[in-house]
């Protein structure tokens, strides 16, 4: 089966982009700043990674992905205010995000703090306001905002950003940093997979499958972001290289180092692949997507 991963990754931002303007309050008075500065950051180029997992998944169990869409665009709102928090002065006091200046650098701090606490509550506006159709009932609604909202508060989420901020400048435990990573990018990602096959009706065995994709997905891809700290090109990242280290942050390099580094991505990919291999060839989508943790530049 041909099958271009950038094509469909283009496809499916192109339909999340779609379904995010349709759902997103219009820029109108008095709110005007503060839905500028959602939009601002909503849609200054992220890949789109979390939505586009959760709608893979609904593909390969054989459903329309298109039924998902509040469900997809209710985690990229999550998503984006996590990040529109997380470079605050309060917290990492970044100037730098997908190559443009952050939200608090642009609308000032306070607006920042405010369009994070706009997208977040939005996101279950968008669940309750739009997510029942065709495929979602209201029961398979409210276990997707059981999931969603577990793996972004403080069970999850929340939870690692803490344990992150807390351990800074400290040396942690290789097992308390992946459990950092779990829930600061991972209950996130693995909320995304799982949502979709709540959506799509997927078995327990087949959730758990996915669950488990998830899990390695997510931690596939923060030791590659680990990596392209240290590796990657800041022009080509958005945002300066070399940050970890500057901020004493634990790591998996400064933990383990490069090549230890570079083995454990290629495990957790192929750990990732091994729990799909029951599906068949409509999870390739999602196949292609975990390989290419491995080559990302960004
Ligand atoms: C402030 C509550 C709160 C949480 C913040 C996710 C998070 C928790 C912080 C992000 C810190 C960070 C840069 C982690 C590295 C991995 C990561 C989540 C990168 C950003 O996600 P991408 O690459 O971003 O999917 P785009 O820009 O493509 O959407």
């Amino acid at each position: 089966m041909s099958f271009n991963l950038k094509t469909y990754l283009k496809e499916k931002r192109n339909l999340v982009n779609k379904a995010l303007e349709e759902y997103l309050p219009p820029v109108d008075n008095p709110t005007r700043n503060l839905i500028e500065s959602m939009r601002y950051s909503l849609f200054a180029g992220g890949k789109r990674l979390r939505p586009i997992l959760c709608l893979g998944t609904v593909e390969a169990l054989g459903k329309n992905p298109e039924h998902c869409l509040p469900v997809a665009c209710a985690i990229e709102m999550i998503h984006t205010y996590s990040l529109i928090h997380d470079d605050l002065p309060a917290m990492d006091n970044d100037e730098l995000r997908r190559g443009k200046p952050t939200n608090h650098v642009v609308f000032g701090e306070a607006m920042a703090i405010l369009a994070g606490d706009g997208l977040l509550t939005e996101a279950f506006f968008v669940l309750s306001n739009y997510g029942l159709n065709d495929l979602i009932n209201p029961t398979k609604l409210l276990e997707i905002i059981r999931i969603i909202s577990n793996a972004a508060g403080c069970r999850g989420m929340v939870g690692g950003q803490t344990i992150d901020m807390e351990a800074e400048g400290k040396e942690i435990e290789p097992s308390l940093l992946e459990m950092m990573h779990a829930c600061k990018t991972g209950a996130l990602i693995t909320a995304s997979v799982e949502s979709g096959a709540v959506a799509a009706g997927a078995s327990n065995e087949a959730r758990n499958a996915f669950v488990n994709y998830g899990r390695h997905f997510g931690l596939a891809f923060q030791i590659t972001d680990d990596l392209l700290d240290v590796t990657g090109d800041s022009e080509e990242m958005g945002k300066p290289a070399g940050s970890d280290e500057a901020r004493q942050k634990s790591t998996f390099p400064a933990l383990y180092g490069l090549e230890k580094t570079r083995e454990m991505a290629k495990f957790h990919v192929s750990k990732a692949l091994e729990n799909l291999q029951q599906f068949d060839d409509r999870a390739l989508p999602l196949r292609e997507l975990v390989k290419y943790l491995l080559k990302r530049r960004k």
